[in-house]
């Protein structure tokens, strides 16, 4: 299949889509676009989950049980971390700590992370293009009912999305813009896809960098986004808890709506009841990507159905 496509994703279900879309388009013609709200420090290295994730999803070293980490990673610094004190809360993997070592070493002395990331996934024998929102550090910060506020990971990882979220917002924005990198991608593509990962936690992100609504905006491309709701519960994390948090109902429908017109098709479970969106074009597939096979269907199905509008 020819066409360039622009993919933006964050966490476990956008990686999984990448990884069908990879096995489908020729490497050159796919742009993966990462949240990096998420980002964080541990231990003075820093960490870009959701890069890590693609990262490995692509080059096939991620641990498939959880969908993040590489597989067969030990866990001994951080055991012996454990054993000076430290509530180390965070699952540093001792592999996995080589990507941050030296993503923080270039990152010091002065690469941007763009270029960083260009580095690693090359190294890694990946040909997409995976580039991070912005080059600039922004922070999703959570306000909670139990404990104030506080960052991504404390409120993903330490506290498992349990803590009730008042609201969300972004630290960092005033000195965050597109990346020349981003840009040229989305002047470049034929397609945009927003995958089906949370759109409060890591699609907003993106879209919130400074100049990116506008720009995608401008695109006259097809436009498509897959619901990461199925059957009002979300496939992995806290998207369906959250949405209802912050006052919307945990549904596809309700996704289509927040997305509104900034796509013109979206994509549900083919499990779901038939629902009404706002989007010219609206579509079921398959979406729980649980096999390889499911990825690469529903990876063949969006792109056949967007060059038939
Ligand atoms: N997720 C967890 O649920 N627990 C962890 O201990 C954890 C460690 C971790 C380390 C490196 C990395 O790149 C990702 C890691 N993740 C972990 C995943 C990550 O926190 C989340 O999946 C994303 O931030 C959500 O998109």
């Amino acid at each position: 299949m020819a066409m360039k496509v622009v993919v933006l994703v964050g966490g476990v279900g956008g990686a999984k889509l990448a990884l069908g879309l990879a096995k489908v388009l020729p490497p050159e013609d796919l742009t993966v676009i990462v949240n990096t709200g998420d980002d964080t420090w541990m231990y003075g290295l820093r960490i870009c989950p959701d890069l890590d994730t693609i990262m490995y999803t692509l080059s096939d070293l991620v641990n498939k049980e959880n969908g993040w980490g590489i597989a067969g990673d030990t866990f001994q610094t951080i055991s012996a971390m454990k054993r000076y004190g430290e509530d180390a809360w965070f699952g540093l993997g001792d592999q996995d700590m080589a990507t941050h070592i030296l993503r923080t070493r270039w990152l010091q002395a002065g690469s941007t992370l763009t270029e960083v990331t260009n580095h690693l996934t090359k190294k890694l024998g990946i040909h997409q293009q995976i580039l991070p929102m912005t080059n600039a550090s922004v922070a999703t910060i959570v306000d909670t009912q139990e404990h104030g506020e506080i960052d991504f990971q404390t409120y993903f990882v330490r506290y498992r999305w349990q803590p009730t979220v008042k609201s969300l917002r972004l630290d960092g924005l005033d000195k965050a813009e597109v990346s020349p990198e981003v840009e040229a991608a989305l002047n470049q593509a034929d397609a945009l896809i927003v995958g089906p990962s949370n759109p409060w936690l890591s699609i907003d992100p993106i879209l919130s960098v400074p100049g990116m609504r506008d720009l995608i905006g401008s695109l006259k491309i097809p436009k498509v986004a897959i619901s990461p709701i199925v059957g009002g519960e979300a496939i992995k994390g806290p998207a369906a808890k959250l949405m209802v948090e912050l006052g919307h109902e945990s549904s596809a429908e309700a996704v289509a709506r927040y997305y509104g017109d900034l796509i013109d098709g979206f994509v549900y479970d083919a499990s779901d009841d038939e629902m009404n969106a706002p989007q010219q074009y609206v579509t079921k597939f398959e979406t729980i990507m649980k096999t390889d096979e499911i990825k690469v269907s529903l990876a063949r199905n969006v792109l056949e159905w967007i060059q038939s509008w």
